[in-house]
């Protein structure tokens, strides 16, 4: 069964360029509600550990450096089927060929600097939300 919690990161190139509230205005406005949202820093280390599966990846490297470059801005969010629908909200990896409307094509550049992150599986979520977040902040 699908869950309905899915977990998100606005990335650093779309909280430097002020991008934030509009995306999160646009993740609302679809019926999703946040549970829990922060502001945050990684630290290399956590950026390591949070994408630990693409380790070995001719990109990895970048992708660390990348999501260490600036703020992002972390949150769980709700909604039935949430990982399935957030996927399809946010669009293909590569903002270039994400379909019109998506928050990638919207708001990403390239397949690295991609604005937003959002879980591939209720495993996953879960996963990822237990990252950055406490029991108490989040229930599953
Ligand atoms: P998605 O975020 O669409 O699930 P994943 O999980 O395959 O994509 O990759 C995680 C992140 O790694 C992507 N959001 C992107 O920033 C980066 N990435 C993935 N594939 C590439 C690639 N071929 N070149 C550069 N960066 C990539």
């Amino acid at each position: 069964m699908s869950g309905k919690i899915t977990f998100t990161i606005i990335k650093p190139d779309a909280v430097r360029k002020g991008y934030t509230e509009s995306i999160f205005d646009k993740i609302q406005m679809e019926g999703f509600r946040i549970i829990a949202r922060k502001d945050t820093l990684l630290t290399r280390e956590q950026a390591e550990d949070f994408y630990g599966i693409h380790k070995g990846q001719p990109f990895f490297e970048n992708l660390v450096n990348f999501m260490t470059s600036g703020p992002i801005v972390v949150a769980a969010l709700e909604k039935s089927n949430a990982v399935e629908l957030f996927r399809t909200l946010i669009g293909k990896t590569n903002p270039q060929e994400a379909a019109e409307g998506t928050i990638r094509r919207l708001y990403g550049e390239t397949v690295s600097i991609n604005a937003i992150h959002g879980s591939d599986s209720d495993e996953n979520a879960q996963k990822e939300v237990r990252f950055f977040f406490s029991e108490n902040e989040v229930s599953f």
